[in-house]
């Protein structure tokens, strides 16, 4: 193929399955990539021919794929891995060359190498020149292909607005535009994918001017960071916001930890006219430095966070705490009980839960845990934090864990709780997104889908071998489901595709890793794990 004008599609995976849920209809489209219109602009201004297509889980995935296109670019979670390699080997079929980026790329390179041409981590214009420059075929593995980190600056929402107003028109009710102000953290919390990233703000003049510009085209503009930690840069951050806008003219959300959270911050982002915050409390036990309550723990921890969670209320009418089930510092009931607790203390704040998952090498503490022999092959599709958990828990047995999952999800959204979260905030948008997602697929879905899993392994001695690492055959139940989601895709899911190495990042550590050549001096594998 020759690298002209290359036709390219351009495929930001939002969801992984067909869906019907109130909440993915309400949601979805808002939660689509950046880095997907950065490669489609880039694309442009390479001379390139480019479509653009977010797939949210309602439209028909077959009709809105490109066709008649040289390459096609797929950004993809983990939990859409099957389904991007099911559409990969697809187009593949056809001649067109693949090209896989994103958290599932990042996390899991050598798997994704061999279903996909090219897989890129860290990228920037140079990285994707070179896969332009002459894009082939890689049979059977792939080129992988990284920079040394993450690019000095991205396309702003100017640049990107031809390829954001087509996805946000998918968004029913209100339209929340991406956008990032910082890559990286200078924080290392051993469990995060940005604990080896490199903190860098993003140019202030380009943030400033993409506020202006999206006033001219919204008449009240939502706007999500998608900074991995809002606000390092606190004042810096704030003076560019302020300089650039009248005060509350555009609604901010930004995912942040509690410990930037001060009283006096909180206050000036109420006058900048942020709207909903998503701080990480994690754990009871462990993560202090996160949750700005350093040596507290326990019970006293719960009662720092919760003033702390309710003062934020204060100024920000929308607060979901974040937290992690089954860290090792978990034992007992004791964990499910204080945040019971502290449901009860904080009415308000939406209680997100995630089932610790090690997603490849995301994070150094996964290579501890696959040293360790505790992480299991579940398929990718389950991987999103709540559809399974891949690591077996330190101090609990899989029936008893479910059990204590089950009743913290069932406690946060009974309806007693529901109506208390609905009293507790006041404004209409914060108190109906609670009620929907509480009854929509994080709540009640939840809870059915949980006490399935554990009906199973109560029920059945080859489900729970497979939980336990003692069985390696993938319960039926799983295969039925990744069948049913992907739908006419499975047919195109390469043999084997279902099932990956739990321990690659290890192996890879040990082994050379021939599977991640890296192309002409650029990025290797542990530039994507330790830049
Ligand atoms: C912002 C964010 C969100 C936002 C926005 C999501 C979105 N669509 O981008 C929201 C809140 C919606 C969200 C939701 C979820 N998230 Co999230 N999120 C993040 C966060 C904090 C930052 C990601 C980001 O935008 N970084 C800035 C970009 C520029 O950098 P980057 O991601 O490193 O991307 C680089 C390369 O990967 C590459 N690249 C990225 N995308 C693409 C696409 C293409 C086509 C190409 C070629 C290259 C490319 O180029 C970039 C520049 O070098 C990360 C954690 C982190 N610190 O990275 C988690 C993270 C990505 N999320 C994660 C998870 C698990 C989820 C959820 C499943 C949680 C849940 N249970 O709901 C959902 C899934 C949503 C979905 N679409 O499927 C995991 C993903 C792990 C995985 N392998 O799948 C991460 C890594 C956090 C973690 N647990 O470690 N998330
Ligand atoms: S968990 Fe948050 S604070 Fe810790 S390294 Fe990751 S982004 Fe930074």
């Amino acid at each position: 193929m020759k690298a002209n004008k290359l036709r390219i599609g351009v495929l930001d995976i939002v969801a992984r399955a067909p869906t019907r849920a109130l909440y993915a209809r309400v949601m979805h489209a808002n939660l689509a990539s950046i880095m997907p219109q950065v490669i489609a602009t880039w694309c442009e201004e390479l001379g390139h021919d480019v479509r653009l297509e977010c797939y949210t889980g309602f439209e028909d995935l077959d009709s809105i794929l490109p066709r008649d296109i040289d390459v096609l670019f797929i950004g993809a979670f983990t939990q859409a891995a099957q389904l991007s390699y099911a559409i990969s080997a697809m187009f593949r079929a056809r001649g067109v060359v693949t090209v896989l980026g994103g958290p599932h790329a990042r996390c899991y390179p050598q798997d994704s190498q061999k279903y996909f041409d090219y897989v890129v981590g860290f990228t920037d214009k140079e990285i994707l020149g070179q896969v332009l420059s002459n894009p082939v075929t890689h049979k059977p593995l792939g080129v992988y292909l990284s920079a040394k980190k993450q690019p000095p600056s991205l396309p702003g929402v100017r640049e990107r607005w031809k390829f954001i107003e087509p996805t946000l028109r998918k968004a029913p009710a209100f339209k929340i535009v991406p956008m990032l102000g910082s890559l990286g953290c200078p924080y290392t919390c051993a469990f995060c994918i940005d604990s080896t990233v490199a903190y860098q703000p993003l140019e202030m003049e380009q943030i400033q001017e993409d506020l202006r510009f999206l006033r001219t085209k919204m008449r009240k503009p939502r706007v999500a960071w998608h900074d991995p930690n809002f606000g390092v840069r606190f004042t810096e951050q704030m003076d560019a916001i302020e300089n650039s806008i009248p005060p509350g003219s555009i609604d901010f959300l930004a995912e942040s930890s509690l410990s930037l959270l001060s009283e006096p911050h909180l206050k000036r982002m109420k006058q900048n006219g942020f709207k909903a915050i998503l701080p990480g409390v994690e754990s009871w036990y462990d993560m202090g430095n996160k949750a700005g309550a350093r040596s507290v723990k326990g019970l006293d921890k719960v009662k720092q966070v919760s003033a702390h969670v309710n003062m934020v209320m204060k100024y920000v009418p929308y607060v979901q705490a974040n937290f992690v089930l089954g860290l090792d510092s978990d034992h007992g009931d004791e964990p499910f009980e204080l945040t019971k607790k502290f449901v009860d203390m904080t009415p308000g704040a939406f209680p997100g839960y995630s089932l610790l998952t090690a997603f490849g090498q995301a994070a150094p503490l996964n290579l501890d845990l696959q040293r360790a022999g505790r992480v299991s092959g579940f398929p990718f599709h389950f991987l999103n934090n709540n559809h399974a958990m891949n690591v077996r828990p330190k101090n609990y047995e899989w029936r008893e864990f479910y059990r204590h999952v089950i009743d913290l999800t069932k406690y946060s959204f009974s309806w007693r709780a529901i109506a208390r979260r609905f009293t507790a905030n006041r404004e209409t948008i914060p108190q109906w997104m609670n009620v929907v997602r509480a009854i929509s697929t994080e709540g009640f879905g939840r809870i059915e889908y949980h006490t399935g899993v554990l009906g199973r392994l109560e029920s059945d001695r080859s489900f729970r071998d497979y939980f336990e690492g003692e069985s390696d055959a993938l319960p039926q139940f799983y295969v039925d489901r990744v069948r049913r989601d992907l739908g006419p895709l499975w047919g195109h899911l390469p043999d084997g595709a279902l099932y990956h190495d739990p321990h690659a990042y290890l192996n890879a550590q040990t082994i050379s890793p021939l599977m991640l050549k890296p192309v002409a001096g650029r990025g290797d594998m542990s530039a994507a794990a330790t830049a």
